[in-house]
């Protein structure tokens, strides 16, 4: 049976996760992993770093960040059709770009910090999912590999009170092959995987979106340079917050007061 996107959005709505295999063929995704490694040496060059020691135990986890900026095959990647579909199918019509990055873990990577994504954009209690991320397989991934790890049922957690004490052996990974997506929604608990392989990879790219009214990770106004921006579509431009308009009547009612509660006639002839 040919896959069937409604049944990985109900699965998503459950479980807070699904996976959608061969968004990119395995060609697409080698050739994305190519412009990665190529990004880096870029990242590097403006003098950025690509090992986090705030985030990861050793310099075998390789992170490229803005990746928006370093090469316009990402920015097609973060408005691909499916994954917007995706992420839409959890935030609705609004939403914004919150950070575009990658992940390759080399053999000898280590664990970071479990965590949800909201929870490092937000404080608890985080009873509604308004964040999401798109996960994007540039290589096979396997549990040994390194493979993204996470907790299942920990999209119902609400507070960090509800991470169990053996949440260590709970863990789970999220296994899959070159060109596919993993959607994650923003409440699920997780951790990188350790590369226990002598010589394999695992490159990952995390596009994360957040309800508009949620601060982006990074401010793209300040970040993508003028020429960029002035080649997005306005669809990309309201996507990253690069408009003059931000956080305005997201469920507000900006009807006049005489309007939303007209006066009594009886009341004003008294
Ligand atoms: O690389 C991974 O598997 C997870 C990365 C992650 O969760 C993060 O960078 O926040």
């Amino acid at each position: 049976m040919p896959f069937q996107l409604n049944d990985a959005k109900a699965h998503l709505k459950e479980h807070g996760w699904c996976k959608i295999p061969s968004v990119l063929s395995t060609d697409e995704a080698a050739a994305v992993l190519d412009r990665l490694w190529k990004a880096k040496e870029e990242a590097e060059k403006r003098g950025e770093d690509t090992y986090m020691p705030l985030i990861d135990p050793n310099p075998s986890n390789i992170r490229v960040f803005y990746l928006l900026e370093l090469d316009p095959i990402f920015r097609d990647l973060i408005a691909n059709p499916t994954a917007i579909e995706m992420v839409k199918s959890v935030l609705g019509e609004s939403f914004l770009i919150s950070n575009f990055t990658a992940n390759i873990a080399r053999p000898g990577s280590q664990s970071m910090a479990l965590h949800s994504d909201q929870s490092l954009v937000f404080p608890e209690p985080w009873r509604d999912v308004w964040a999401v991320n798109v996960i994007w397989c540039l290589t096979d991934v396997s549990k040994a590999n390194g493979a993204t790890l996470y907790i299942p049922g920990s999209n119902n957690y609400v507070s960090r009170r509800d991470v169990p004490a053996n949440a260590r052996e709970l863990l789970v990974p999220f296994e899959g092959k070159a060109g596919d997506i993993i959607v994650m929604d923003g409440r699920v608990w997780h951790t990188s995987g350790a590369n226990v392989t002598a010589d394999q990879d695992r490159a990952l790219l995390f596009g994360y979106y957040t309800a508009p009214f949620v601060r982006q990770q990074v401010n793209w106004t300040a970040k993508l340079p003028r020429e960029i921006q002035d080649t997005l579509s306005p669809e990309m431009r309201e996507w990253l917050g690069l408009n003059p308009l931000g956080n305005v009547g997201v469920a507000g009612d900006l009807r006049y007061l005489s309007v939303q509660y007209p006066e009594d006639d009886a009341v004003v002839a008294k």
